[in-house]
């Protein structure tokens, strides 16, 4: 085995080539176009006789998390137009748990459960690309992970010790919610842009006139779930990130011409990245010197046009699309897209671009070229970065201090390694990158393309998730990851700041809600087995359950009822979940351990209608159910 490893590794440089011209014919047919358009198609069917690159040699092999062997990581996908979060384990890359989160998902009742139905209403979809974690002083407090909602303008907040979503916000005056990014310093805002410039007002005026539409850029405070204010700026913002300070926030524009077509996007040679002065917008909104938009009530800082006090506009490269701040919290990195550069801009500097004593511009100290189409790009704890370059599928290592250095001094190459990932890649993210703790042991990068590197499983092709050994001098690529549609960005966080329950928390906030209809019918959700008739077409049923049984054998309604099930499932075991699902009405959802659940339906049919549990509980498990009986 440990022969044909070395075999196949010397291969590697061949069948590397052999992709890479292949590759390069479908950059080629691809050009420009197809960047905006991350999912298009692109030819990607490999030619006869290509062979793909050989897997790491086993010396790189210290990815394997054996069996019964717990990860050094928990790894946050978003799951993009699956309207979710996934946790992954990392470095095993073994899928460890779905979040629902704007989706409706079926296993847990997520969406019709009283509680999610309340956040979600009759909203079907999400398209989740961004998830980071609170802050505590630049590294994870362990609270929340927040993500965007693309399709919606919305943020959702899901509580760790749950690890279920527990707030989900709209956000106004904004289409295409896209970047996002918390404060670092402390849990303070989180910072969402929107990518989609429309009129504001958006109530049938400026229908199509572009040069009238803007963006906001919305501070919703990380506690309470509260907008708090929003920046109005001409163009439109794509990417997110905050400095380690409390100072800034930054977005990528990518659209300075204002422009409402493709072409017209790409037009200008430079565009912009923004800068935001949050200590002043606090000023502004304390003081008062804001406008309401429409139907809002959210101040919002007007700052479209010159740079101010509010945004500064550091002029980058055209097209940029991530931003990316490094460990030391000195440099914020964007990227070019429709340049073979990341600019590098000095943070440091940016006091002195605001007080108007150096141009913004001066601010950038580093332009090293590192490949065609940079994306994102992360760090590790030595000062290196990491861009993922989409059109040239690779991974480029470069230093940061060696980029600054050749910024006066062309003879320095930054360059350290460009490492082959398949295919196209869009995020990449390193273990802690986003964090003063960035430790540079592993580093994802997210292909937005398989092709030939799974079983074929027809037209909608897994994506591949690579798992990277950045450990070292040279970057060692040691597995394959594929997953189902579409993560678009990642955070891999040391296992010891995570810590959710095991079992419900009886004393959590989440339960006054139920406590409170247990006190207006005088019932006590622990010991209470009934159902009560509130009103002439509506019962409450109180239920609990201990494996393998329901305490409630029966109930009887009449046709046309609205039923309310209150489940508390009274088991204090680990991993013994249950759950109610009423045959043929549509109900179906979990019940964690020490947990309570509700969910509302009509029982429109008369007869006998069997509720059972769906979750494997007990050797008995399919004995655990009881009867609906429904006068007609
Ligand atoms: Cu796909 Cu972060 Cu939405 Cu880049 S984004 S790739
Ligand atoms: Cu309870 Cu199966």
């Amino acid at each position: 085995m440990a022969e044909r490893h070395h075999q196949k590794d010397q291969t590697d440089e061949l069948a590397d080539q052999g992709r890479r011209t292949f590759l390069k014919g479908s950059a080629a047919m691809i050009g420009a176009a197809a960047l905006g358009a991350c999912s298009t198609n692109q030819q990607g069917t490999p030619h006869e006789g290509f062979t793909p690159p050989a897997p790491a040699p086993a010396t790189h092999n210290k990815h394997e998390v054996k069996p019964g062997q717990l990860d050094d990581y928990y790894g946050f996908w978003s799951g993009g137009q699956s309207g979710e979060i996934r946790i992954l384990g990392v470095p095993s890359m073994r899928e460890l748990k779905r979040i629902p989160v704007f989706n409706r998902d079926s296993a847990t009742g997520w969406g019709g459960t009283d509680f999610s139905k309340d956040l979600l209403g009759n909203r079907m979809s999400g398209d989740t690309h961004h998830v980071h974690l609170s802050y505590e002083n630049g590294t994870y407090d362990g609270r929340y992970v927040y993500v965007n909602d693309k399709a919606g303008a919305r943020l959702a907040r899901v509580r760790i010790a749950t690890m279920e979503v527990d707030k989900i916000v709209d956000i106004p005056n904004s289409q295409g919610t896209h970047g996002i990014f918390p404060q670092r310093h402390k849990t303070g805002y989180v910072m969402c842009n929107s990518e989609f410039r429309t009129p504001q007002v958006n109530d049938g005026r400026d229908l199509d006139t572009p040069a009238n539409y803007a963006a906001m850029h919305t501070a919703i405070d990380g506690e309470t779930m509260e907008v708090k204010w929003q920046v109005m700026v001409e163009g439109n913002m794509d990417l997110a990130a905050t400095d380690y300070k409390g100072l800034y926030s930054f977005a990528t524009c990518y659209n300075s011409e204002g422009a409402d077509t493709l072409e017209g996007m790409m037009a200008a040679d430079r565009d912009r990245l923004y800068v935001f002065n949050i200590p002043e917008i606090e000023k502004a909104v304390q003081a008062g010197n804001t406008i309401k938009v429409g139907d809002s009530d959210v101040p919002v800082v007007d700052a479209r046009g010159e740079n101010s006090a509010y945004v500064l506009r550091v002029p980058v490269p055209k097209s940029p699309h991530g931003v990316n701040i490094d460990p030391t919290g000195n440099y914020a990195v964007a990227s070019g897209k429709l340049s073979p550069t990341v600019t590098v801009v000095d943070i440091n500097k940016l006091a002195d671009a605001f007080a108007g004593k150096i141009q913004p511009r001066d601010c950038v100290v580093a332009e090293p070229e590192v490949g065609l189409g940079p994306l994102h790009t992360c760090f590790d704890d030595r000062g290196n970065a990491y861009t993922s370059i989409f059109i040239d599928s690779v991974i480029t290592k470069w230093n940061i201090q060696k980029a600054i250095a050749q910024y006066s001094d062309a003879s320095v190459n930054p360059i350290v390694q460009k490492l082959d990932v398949h295919y196209q890649v869009g995020h990449t993210n390193a273990s802690m990158s986003e964090t003063k703790e960035a430790d540079g042991k592993w580093l994802i990068a997210l292909c937005k393309f398989s092709k030939d590197r799974f079983l074929n499983v027809g037209m909608l092709h897994p994506e591949n998730d690579q798992l990277v050994d950045i450990s070292g001098e040279r970057m060692h690529l040691v597995h394959d990851g594929p997953t189902y549609s579409e993560p678009h960005d990642c955070v891999v966080v040391r296992k010891d700041l995570i810590h959710p329950l095991k079992v419900q928390d009886r004393k959590d906030a989440r339960f006054a809600i139920y406590e409170a209809w247990a006190k207006e019918d005088g019932v006590d959700l622990l010991t209470t087995n009934k159902m009560i008739r509130k009103g002439k077409n509506f019962v409450r049923v109180y239920m609990t359950s201990v494996a393998p049984a329901f305490f409630l054998k029966k109930f009887t309604v009449k046709k046309g009822d609205r039923v309310q099930v209150i489940l508390t499932n009274l088991d204090n075991v680990e991993d013994l979940s249950h759950g109610f699902c009423m045959s043929n009405h549509d109900v179906n959802f979990i019940v964690n351990p020490q947990d309570t659940q509700s969910y509302t339906f009509t029982a429109d049919k008369a007869g006998v209608y069997w509720y059972y549990c769906p979750w494997f509980c007990h050797a008995l498990h399919l004995e655990m159910r009881g009867r609906m009986l429904v006068e007609g």
